[in-house]
C-alpha cells in the first residue's frame, strides 16, 4: 500500500490528524494495533481545553461535543477544610474548559473517518519505521496474519508512550527528559450525578483526591495512591471513604453522594518528553513525544496542538512549496510541551503529598494556595495555565 502520510496510532491524536489530513485533500492511511471498541472504550481524559474544542469544531468534529459536551466556567480548589473557587473567564478573558470525555472525542472521529474518510485500518500492529532519513520512508505492520508495508512520504507516530514510532530515532540523536512520582492514582467511574457542577482538586494531609465527571449523571474521581498499587485492594466503600475524608470542607452545605463503581484502575504518575520530536520523515505527536502527569488535565490537550500544528505545516508546505512550519514542528510543539510539562508538575506539587513530606512541605503547599486565592495574579497564572496555552 501506498499513501502521502502514514499515521500510526488511532488514539486521539491520529484520529485528528487523519480527519485534518482529510479535510485538506492529503492522502493518509491509519494502522491501529487494538480493536475498535477497545479504542472507543478505554478511558482516559475528560477535560478539552478551549483552544481544543475550537479545533475541533474547526475540524468538523464538534456537533455531538457542542450538544452534549459541558461547559465549565470555573474549577474548585479545596484545602484545609476551605473550598476556593477559580472562575476561568474572569481570569483569561472569556475562555473556559469543556468536560467531554475522550472516549466521545473518539467516537466521534471514528465515525466520521469511517463515514467518509481515508482508510482506518484497526487490528494493524505497526512493526518499525524504516528509512526515516529517506524521502521514501516504510512503515512495517502486521493485519489480518499477514505482514505489510505501507509505503509513504511521511510517517507520524501518534502511537502513545508504548508505541514504536519513537524507536526509530537513534538514540545519539535523542534527549530524554523523565521523572517518576512515588504515587499513583486510582480512578473510578461511578453511576452517581456529580456531587459538584464544577471540578474539584483536593489538596489534603491524606493525599490528593479530585471529583471530576463524565456526564451529569456519571462521577469520575481519582485518589492519589502509593505508585505500584493494586485497584483490586481497595474496596468500593474504602474508595468513598477515602474521597469523603480528603473532600472534607467547614462548609455545611457540602456532601459527597456514592453510587456503584463501574470501573476502577491506576495510573502511574510520570513526565516524559522525547526531543526532538522529528527525525528525517518521521514526526513523532502526542503521547508517543511527551508524557505530563494529568494533575493539569493537559495530555490530550498536547496532543490535540501537536497534529492541529504538523497539519497546518505539511499544507503550507504543499500549497506554497515553504517548508518553514514543517522544519520547524519540533521546536513549534516543544515549547508548548514544555509550558504543559511545568504546569503539570507545579500543580503536581501543590496538590499532593508526597511519602517523605514534612510539616515544612505541608506549610509550603499551603501558603502556595493560600497565595492563589489572595492574589488575583497568581490565580490567573493558574487560570491561564488550566485554560491552556496559545498554539503558536
Ligand atoms: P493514545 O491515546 O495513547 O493513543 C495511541 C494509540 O496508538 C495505538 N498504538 C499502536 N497502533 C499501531 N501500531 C502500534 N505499534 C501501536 N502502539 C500503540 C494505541 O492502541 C492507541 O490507540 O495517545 P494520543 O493519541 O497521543 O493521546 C494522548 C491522550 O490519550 C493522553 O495524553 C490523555 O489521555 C492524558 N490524560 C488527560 N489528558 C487531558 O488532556 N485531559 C485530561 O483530563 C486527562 N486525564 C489522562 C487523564 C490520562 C489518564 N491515563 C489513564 C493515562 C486521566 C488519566 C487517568
Ligand atoms: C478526568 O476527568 O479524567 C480528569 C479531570 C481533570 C484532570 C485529570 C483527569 O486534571
Amino acid at each position: 500500500m501506498r499513501t502521502t502520510v502514514a499515521v500510526i496510532g488511532a488514539g486521539p491524536a491520529g484520529l485528528l490528524l487523519a480527519r485534518l489530513l482529510d479535510n485538506a485533500g492529503i492522502g493518509n492511511v491509519v494502522l491501529e494495533s487494538r480493536d475498535r471498541a477497545y479504542v472507543e472504550q478505554r478511558q482516559r481524559a475528560g477535560i478539552l481545553e478551549h483552544g481544543t474544542a475550537e479545533a475541533l469544531r474547526a475540524a468538523g468534529a464538534g456537533e455531538r461535543m457542542d450538544r452534549e459536551g459541558l461547559p465549565h466556567d470555573g474549577i474548585e480548589l479545596r484545602f484545609d477544610r476551605r473550598r476556593h473557587r477559580v472562575d476561568l473567564p474572569a481570569l483569561t478573558g472569556g475562555k473556559y474548559v469543556t468536560v467531554y470525555a475522550q472516549t466521545e472525542v473518539c467516537k466521534d472521529l471514528i465515525a466520521l473517518r469511517l463515514a467518509d474518510g481515508g482508510p482506518l485500518l484497526f487490528e494493524a500492529e505497526a512493526l518499525a519505521v524504516e528509512g526515516a532519513e529517506t524521502a521514501a520512508p516504510r512503515v512495517r505492520y502486521r493485519h489480518g496474519g499477514r505482514e505489510e508495508v505501507l509505503e509513504c512520504d511521511y510517517v507520524v507516530g501518534c502511537d502513545g508512550y508504548w508505541g514504536v514510532a519513537r524507536e526509530a530515532v537513534p538514540q545519539a540523536l535523542s534527549r530524554v527528559s523523565e521523572r517518576t512520582y512515588p504515587f499513583a492514582w486510582l480512578g473510578i467511574l461511578a453511576d452517581v450525578p456529580p456531587s459538584h457542577d464544577e471540578l474539584v482538586y483536593a489538596r489534603h494531609d491524606r493525599g490528593f483526591a479530585l471529583l471530576s465527571m463524565r456526564t451529569p449523571v456519571l462521577t469520575r474521581a481519582y485518589l492519589q495512591v502509593p505508585a505500584g498499587t493494586d485497584a483490586a485492594d481497595w474496596s468500593d466503600t474504602e474508595i468513598w471513604d477515602e474521597l469523603d475524608r480528603r473532600l472534607e470542607t467547614d462548609d455545611p452545605a457540602w456532601r459527597l453522594a456514592r453510587g456503584p463503581v463501574t470501573a476502577k484502575s491506576v495510573t502511574p504518575l510520570r513526565a516524559h518528553v522525547h526531543e526532538p520530536m522529528r527525525h528525517g520523515r518521521l514526526f513523532l505527536a502526542g503521547d508517543a513525544a511527551h508524557i505530563v502527569p494529568p494533575t493539569g488535565a493537559k495530555g490530550l490537550n498536547l496532543a490535540v496542538g501537536d497534529v492541529v500544528t504538523f497539519a497546518r505545516a505539511l499544507t503550507r508546505l504543499r500549497d506554497t512549496g515553504d517548508p518553514g512550519l514543517l522544519d520547524a514542528y519540533s521546536d513549534t510543539c516543544l515549547r508548548r510541551v514544555w509550558q504543559a510539562e511545568r504546569f503539570s508538575c507545579a500543580m503536581t506539587a501543590l496538590l499532593h503529598r508526597a511519602p517523605d513530606a514534612t510539616p515544612f512541605d505541608d506549610r509550603l503547599q499551603l501558603a502556595g494556595l493560600d497565595r492563589i486565592t489572595a492574589v488575583r495574579s497568581a490565580e490567573t497564572d493558574l487560570a491561564e495555565g488550566y485554560t491552556g496555552f496559545p498554539l503558536d
